[in-house]
C-alpha cells in the first residue's frame, strides 16, 4: 500500500519593518496551524548560525565592516544556502513559514542610497529562490513602533534608515502581486486573526488552482 498523496506545504513569508510584530506573529501562525494538525516549519532570515551566517551577525552587531555590495551578496546566499531545505520541506507537504525574505533583502540594501546598489541590482541574486505563495506584509506606523519600545543596538534600527526602509517597501509592495497588507497596529490576536484569515484563503486558492 502506498502513501496518500501529500500536498505540498504552502511557503508563507512574514515582512515588515523592526517591531512590527513579526516573530511573535510567525510564532502564533506556527502554532495555529500546528493545531489544525498542519506539519509546519518556521524560519527566520538571516540565519545566524551558519558560517555565513555568523559574518552577517558581525557585520549587524557593528563588530566587523563589510562594503554594501558584499553583505548584499552574504545575505543572499545565507537564503540560497537553505533553498533546497525549503523546497524539500514545501514538496513534502510541510508549510514553511519565513520570518524576513528577499524583500527585506532589496529593500534595506537599496536604504543605503549608495549609488551603485539599485533596488533593480539587489533583486538580481534573488531571481530562483523558492516563491512565496503569499506575503503578509506587517504595516506599522513609527508612532506605533515606538509605543513597543527604542531601538536596539544593531545597523539599521535607527530613524533614518527605517524611514526609507518604510518607502522602500511601500514602493516595492504597489507593485508585488500575492501580498496582504495587514495593519499590524492592532491587538496582536486581532493581527493574528487577520494573518489566520490571509492564510486561510491562499491555501484555498492553492488546492483550487491545484498548487503541487
Ligand atoms: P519584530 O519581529 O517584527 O521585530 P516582535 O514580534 O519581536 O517584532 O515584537 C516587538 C515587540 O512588540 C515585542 O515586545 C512584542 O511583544 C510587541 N508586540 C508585538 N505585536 C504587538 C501588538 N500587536 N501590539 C502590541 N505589542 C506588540
Ligand atoms: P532581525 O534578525 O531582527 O530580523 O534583523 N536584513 C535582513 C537585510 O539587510 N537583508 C536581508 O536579506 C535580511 C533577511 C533587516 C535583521 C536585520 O537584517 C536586515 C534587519
Ligand atoms: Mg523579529
Amino acid at each position: 500500500t502506498s502513501a496518500p498523496p501529500t500536498r505540498r506545504g504552502a511557503l508563507i513569508v512574514v515582512e515588515g519593518l523592526d517591531r512590527a510584530g513579526k516573530s511573535s506573529q510567525c510564532e502564533m501562525l506556527r502554532d495555529s496551524l500546528s493545531r489544525q494538525g498542519q506539519e509546519v516549519k518556521y524560519i527566520r532570515f538571516p540565519d545566524r548560525t551558519t558560517p555565513i551566517g555568523k559574518l552577517i551577525d558581525s557585520y549587524l552587531r557593528g563588530t566587523s565592516h563589510q562594503d554594501d555590495h558584499s553583505i548584499h551578496l552574504l545575505f543572499s546566499a545565507n537564503r540560497w544556502e537553505i533553498a533546497k531545505s525549503i523546497e524539500k520541506d514545501i514538496t513534502n507537504g510541510t508549510t514553511v513559514i519565513v520570518d524576513r525574505y528577499s524583500y527585506s533583502g532589496v529593500v534595506y540594501s537599496a536604504a543605503k542610497a549608495n549609488p551603485t546598489l539599485s533596488l533593480e541590482w539587489a533583486w538580481q541574486p534573488e531571481i530562483g529562490l523558492p516563491r512565496p505563495d503569499i506575503c503578509l506584509f506587517l504595516s506599522i506606523s513609527p508612532e506605533e513602533a515606538a509605543k513597543r519600545g527604542g531601538f536596539g543596538a544593531e545597523r539599521y534600527e535607527n530613524e533614518a534608515m527605517q524611514t526609507r526602509v518604510r518607502e522602500l517597501f511601500r514602493t516595492i509592495f504597489e507593485k508585488q502581486q500575492d501580498v496582504s497588507i495587514i495593519d499590524a497596529g492592532k491587538s496582536i490576536n486581532g493581527v493574528a486573526q487577520e494573518i489566520q484569515d490571509a492564510v486561510a484563503s491562499c491555501i484555498v486558492r492553492m488546492d483550487a488552482t491545484g498548487a503541487l
